[in-house]
C-alpha cells in the first residue's frame, strides 16, 4: 500500500546527533524556531534526511555557512541536505522555520489552547515544530531557550537560567524528539516535594490556569505515592531537579510522558469532591502514575521504532495495574482490567482492526495507540511474569534496566532480558507480540480411579494478513475444589504449549470442581461446557476473588443471551446474586462489580462468538428485564444495602468509601427500576459529591426522568468544561435508544458543544456509540449522524477523528441490513476529498 511504513524497513539512522540547542521566539501567528544540531556522519557520502511538515524555512547553514537551495531539496516532508554539501567529520547544521501554533487545531506540534502555548509530539509531532530526525532510535541531550510575554516558560530538563520574558532550560538525558515538550503560559502551580531514596530533594509541581488550583491536590499526591512506589516495586528513582505537570483543555488523549514536563489533558489533573468522581479519581492517580513511570520504561529505555510501542506501552500499563493494585483493592482492580480488556481489546480482535501488539506496517502510527498495544501488552508482561516467578520477574527488570539504560529497543531486547535471567527459551512465548487475534481455550475433563484429567485445545481464528495461527505458550492458572467446597488443589500454573495438551491430578477422593485461568492468567476465551449449578457453586465458594466473579459473570451473560431469544431470567442466577448481596464478608467494591451486568455490547460480542447475530433492540430489551427480574426478586434487600452503604462524614476519595458508594449506586442502578425513579430523585437532590449526583443522574436519564435535573446540573456547572462534558456524555450514553439519534442531534446544536475540544467531542459522540442500542438504530440514522461528525472533525483534528471511527470496528457483527448501512457511511467517509491519512487508513481497514 502506498505510504506503508514496514518494520522489515528498520534502517539505523546514518549520523548521531550528539546535541541539540533550540530557541523558540513566541508569537501566535510567526514563532520562530531555531535548531542547532551537532552531527557526525555514520556513512561517508549519506545524504542528511530530517523529517519536516507545515514548516516555513527561513534559512539553514553548515558550520556557520548558509546553504543555498543548490544544497538541499525542500519538499512537504522534508528537508535532504546534499552529501556533497556536507563536510566528512562532525559538524553543525543551523536552521530558523517560522510556524504558527494559533491555526494548529490538530493539536499537534507546538499549538495554542486557552491562551497558551503548550506541545504534544508523540508520536511524530516534533517534525512539525523543527526541520530534525524525528525517530525514537536517536536521542540527545536538549538545551532549550524560550522568549515569550508569560510567566511561566517550561521545556524538559531541570532550569539553568532565566529573566523577563526568556527562560533556558538543559536536560541532560539523551531523549528522542518525542518526548521534548514546552510550555508557555499564565499559569499557577501547586507545589510539594519529593525525597528519593538516595537523598535527592525534587521540586514538583502540578501547573493549571488561575482559578484551577484548589482542584490540584489529589494529583499532586498521586504523584508522590507515585514516585515512591516506584521505588519500592522496581528500584527505580527519579533523576532529575524538578518534575512538573500541566493541565491542558485542549488535549487529543490522556496525558504525556515529556521527560521532566508531563502534558496532562486537564480531566485526569483536576479532582473535587463536587467536580469528579470516585472513577475520575482512581484514573487521575493511575495515570500520573503511568506518565511518571514511562520516565524508567521509555524515557531512559525506549522504543528503536514505533513498531516497538507495546515495549514501553504494555509495561507501563502492567506498572501502573499493579500500582492502583498496591493502593486499593487488588482483585477489584484485577476485575476491572479484564472486564476493560473485553470490552475494548477481544472487541477490537474480533473484528476487522485486530493487529498484533507489536505491528508488523502501518501508514498513520497514531492509529496504532490501541487496546491491543496497551492493555493486551500489559496482559503479556503479566503472563510473563507468572511464567518466571515474582523474583524472577525482578531479576528481569534489575537486568532490562542495567543492560538497556540510554537505549531504544525492541520486543527482541526485551524477550532476551528473561531468557538471560531465567534461562528459559521464550521462542514460542514470542508470538503473543507478533501474532494478532484471541485465543480461544476449549477444555475437557475426565474422573476415573482418583485421577482427574484435564484436556486443553487453542484455537486462534485468522486475523487480517494473519491467516495461520500456530500454537501459543499459554499459562493456565488452575485450582481444584472439592464438592463440599474445600480447595483441594491450590492454585497451579499449567504451561501450555500445544495445540491440544493434557494435564492430570492424581490422587483425588472425588471428583473435583476445577476453577481455571485463575486471576485470568492468559487472555483468551475460555470455552467450557458446565451448568449453571457449578457456576453458582464457584462464585460462592471459589477462592480466587478473578473466578468468583467470573462464574457470576458466565451466568449473568448466559442468561441474557437466552434472554435475547425470549427466555425468562435464570433461576440459578437470580438466587446466586441474592445470596452476593447478602454476603456482608465480600468487599462492598467486589459486591459492587458483581452486581454489575455485562453491557449490551458485551452481549453483543459475546452473540457473535456463539456464532449467532445480535439484535441490539432485543439485547436492551433483554438487559431492562433482568434488571426488573433482580430488583422484582430482591428489592428489599437492596434497599437495604442502599441505607446500608451511605457514607457518613466528608466526602473522601480512597478505596474504602468509594467501594461503599458503588454498591450503594449498584443497587439504586437496580431500584431504579421499580420505585418511579425516588430514590434517584432525592439522592440528586441532596447529594453533596459527584459520584452520588452521577450515579443518581444515570439512573434518572436511563428511566427518561431526567429532564428537571438536567436543566438544574446544567445551570449549576455551565462555566465547567469538565463537568459539562458528564453532562453531555451520560445523555448521549444513556438515554433511552429510541430517542439516542435525535437527542445527540439536539446536543450537537447546543451552543456549548464546542466540537473542536476533543474532550467535548468525545463526551457526545463517544458516549452516543456506547449507546448500543441507539448507535445501532436498524434505519441508520446513528450511523448517519456519526459519520458526518467524523467527516466534519477530520480536517481539523484527524487524531481524534480517526479514534473515533473505530465506533464501526463491529460491523461484521451485525445483520446484513446493518452491514450494509455501516459499510455505506464507511464508503461515504474514504470517498471524501482530502480526507486525512490518519482517517484513509482507518476506513480502508475497517472496510477490509
Ligand atoms: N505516550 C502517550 C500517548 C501518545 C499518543 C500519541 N498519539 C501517552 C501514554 O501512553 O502515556
Ligand atoms: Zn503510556
Amino acid at each position: 500500500m502506498d505510504g506503508t511504513t514496514l518494520l522489515s524497513d528498520y534502517a539505523p539512522y546514518p549520523f548521531t546527533l550528539d546535541t541539540v540547542a533550540l530557541t523558540f521566539r513566541l508569537a501566535p501567528r510567526a514563532t520562530r524556531v531555531q535548531a542547532r544540531l551537532s552531527l557526525t556522519p555514520q556513512a561517508p557520502g549519506t545524504a542528511l534526511h530530517l523529517d519536516g511538515e507545515d514548516l516555513r524555512l527561513i534559512g539553514a547553514a553548515i558550520d556557520g555557512t548558509p546553504l543555498t537551495p543548490a544544497d538541499y531539496l525542500l519538499t512537504e516532508t522534508g528537508l535532504t541536505i546534499h552529501p556533497a554539501a556536507l563536510p566528512e567529520g562532525s559538524f553543525t547544521l543551523e536552521t530558523e522555520v517560522e510556524i504558527a501554533p494559533e491555526g494548529n487545531t490538530a493539536l499537534e506540534g507546538l499549538y495554542m489552547s486557552n491562551g497558551m502555548y503548550c506541545t504534544q509530539c508523540e508520536a511524530e509531532g516534533f517534525r512539525k515544530i523543527t526541520f530534525y530526525p524525528d525517530r525514537p532510535d536517536v536521542m540527545a541531550p536538549f538545551h532549550v531557550r524560550i522568549e515569550g510575554d508569560f510567566p511561566v516558560l517550561l521545556s524538559n530538563g531541570n532550569p539553568v537560567a532565566q529573566g523577563p520574558g526568556w527562560a533556558e532550560w538543559d536536560d541532560p538525558w539523551p531523549k528522542p524528539a518525542y518526548l521534548f515538550a514546552l510550555v508557555a503560559g499564565d499559569l499557577v502551580a501547586t507545589s510539594g516535594s519529593f525525597t528519593t531514596a538516595s537523598g535527592r530533594e525534587v521540586a514538583l509541581n502540578i501547573w493549571v490556569r488561575p482559578g484551577d488550583q484548589d482542584r490540584c491536590d489529589f494529583a499532586l499526591g498521586a504523584l508522590q505515592r507515585s514516585m515512591a512506589w516506584d521505588e519500592r516495586a522496581y528500584g527505580r528513582e527519579y533523576d532529575l531537579d524538578i518534575f512538573n505537570i500541566v493541565a491542558v483543555d485542549d488535549f487529543n488523549m490522556g496525558a504525556m510522558e515529556n521527560k521532566g514536563l508531563n502534558i496532562f489533558n486537564s480531566k485526569l489533573v483536576l479532582a473535587s469532591p463536587e467536580t469528579a468522581t470516585d472513577t475520575d479519581y482512581e484514573r487521575i492517580e493511575a495515570v500520573i502514575a503511568h506518565e511518571y513511570f514511562h520516565n524508567w520504561t521509555g524515557n531512559r529505555i525506549t522504543c528503536r521504532d514505533w513498531f516497538q510501542l507495546c515495549l514501553k506501552e504494555g509495561l507501563t500499563v502492567f506498572r501502573d495495574q499493579s500500582f492502583t493494585a498496591d493502593m486499593r483493592a487488588g482483585a477489584v482492580k484485577r476485575i476491572e482490567d479484564v472486564a476493560a480488556l473485553r470490552a475494548r481489546q477481544f472487541r477490537e480482535d474480533q473484528g476487522p482492526l485486530a493487529h498484533p501488539p507489536r505491528p508488523d506496517h502501518y501508514r498513520e502510527i497514531n492509529n496504532f495507540y490501541t487496546p491491543t498495544v496497551y492493555e493486551k501488552g500489559a496482559e503479556v508482561v503479566g503472563m510473563l511474569k507468572t511464567l518466571v516467578g515474582d523474583a524472577g520477574y525482578r531479576a528481569a527488570l534489575d537486568l532490562y534496566f542495567d543492560r538497556h539504560d540510554g537505549q531504544a529497543c525492541t520486543i527482541e531486547d526485551w524477550i532476551k532480558v528473561f531468557e538471560d535471567s531465567s534461562g528459559r527459551d521464550l521462542g514460542q512465548f514470542k508470538r503473543w507480540y507478533t501474532d494478532a487475534g484471541t485465543p480461544r481455550l476449549s477444555v475437557t475433563e475426565d474422573f476415573s480411579d482418583g485421577t482427574y484429567t484435564l484436556e486443553f485445545t487453542q484455537e486462534t481464528k485468522p486475523t487480517p494478513g494473519q491467516p495461520e495461527k500456530p500454537a501459543r505458550h499459554i499459562p493456565i492458572a488452575v485450582g481444584l475444589l472439592s464438592p463440599n467446597g474445600d480447595e483441594v488443589l491450590p492454585t497451579t500454573v499449567l504451561e501450555m504449549t500445544e495445540a491440544t495438551q493434557r494435564f492430570t491430578f492424581p490422587g483425588l477422593a472425588s471428583r473435583p470442581v476445577p476453577s481455571i485461568l485463575r486471576g485470568f492468567s492468559a487472555p483468551v476465551v475460555l470455552d467450557r461446557a458446565t451448568t449453571p449449578a457449578e457456576q453458582a457453586f464457584l462464585l460462592a465458594h471459589d477462592t480466587d476473588p478473578f473466578n468468583r466473579w467470573e462464574a457470576g459473570r458466565t451466568l449473568a451473560r448466559q442468561t441474557l443471551m437466552a434472554m435475547t431469544q425470549g427466555a425468562a431470567p435464570q433461576a440459578e442466577y437470580l438466587d446466586a446474586v441474592g445470596r452476593l448481596i447478602a454476603d456482608e464478608g465480600a468487599e462492598p467494591a467486589f459486591r459492587a462489580l458483581c452486581l454489575r451486568l455485562p453491557g449490551e455490547d458485551e452481549i453483543a460480542q459475546a452473540l457473535h462468538e456463539a456464532g449467532q447475530i445480535p439484535d441490539p433492540q432485543a439485547i436492551h430489551a433483554a438487559r431492562g428485564r433482568l434488571m426488573d427480574a433482580l430488583a422484582t426478586r430482591h428489592g428489599a434487600a437492596l434497599a437495604a444495602i442502599y441505607e446500608a452503604m451511605a457514607v457518613p462524614g466528608p466526602y473522601a476519595p480512597d478505596a474504602a468509601p468509594a467501594g461503599q458508594r458503588a454498591l450503594r449506586l449498584a443497587a439504586l442502578h437496580l431500584l431504579g427500576r421499580t420505585d418511579g425513579g425516588e430514590r434517584a430523585q432525592a439522592l440528586f437532590a441532596r447529594a453533596d459529591n459527584m459520584t452520588e449526583t452521577m450515579g443518581a443522574l444515570a439512573v434518572l436519564v436511563a428511566a427518561g426522568q431526567a429532564t428537571e435535573a438536567l436543566a438544574q446540573f446544567r445551570a449549576r456547572w455551565a462555566d465547567n468544561r469538565l463537568v459539562m462534558d458528564k453532562w453531555f456524555m451520560t445523555q448521549a450514553a444513556l438515554c433511552p435508544p429510541e430517542e439516542a439519534a435525535e437527542l445527540a442531534q439536539q446536543l450537537a446544536a447546543d451552543p456549548l458543544f464546542d466540537w473542536k475540544n476533543p474532550n467535548r467531542f468525545r463526551a457526545l459522540l463517544g458516549g452516543f456509540a456506547a449507546n448500543h442500542a441507539g448507535f445501532h438504530r436498524a434505519d441508520g440514522a446513528g450511523y448517519r449522524f456519526f459519520a458526518d461528525w467524523l467527516i466534519r472533525l477530520d480536517p481539523l483534528n484527524p487524531q481524534t477523528a480517526a479514534r473515533m471511527s473505530t465506533a464501526f470496528e463491529t460491523w461484521a457483527r451485525y445483520d446484513a441490513g446493518r452491514q450494509a448501512l455501516i459499510r455505506a457511511e464507511l464508503a461515504r467517509i474514504a470517498a471524501q476529498p482530502g480526507l486525512s491519512r490518519d482517517l484513509s487508513e482507518m476506513t480502508a481497514r475497517l472496510l477490509g
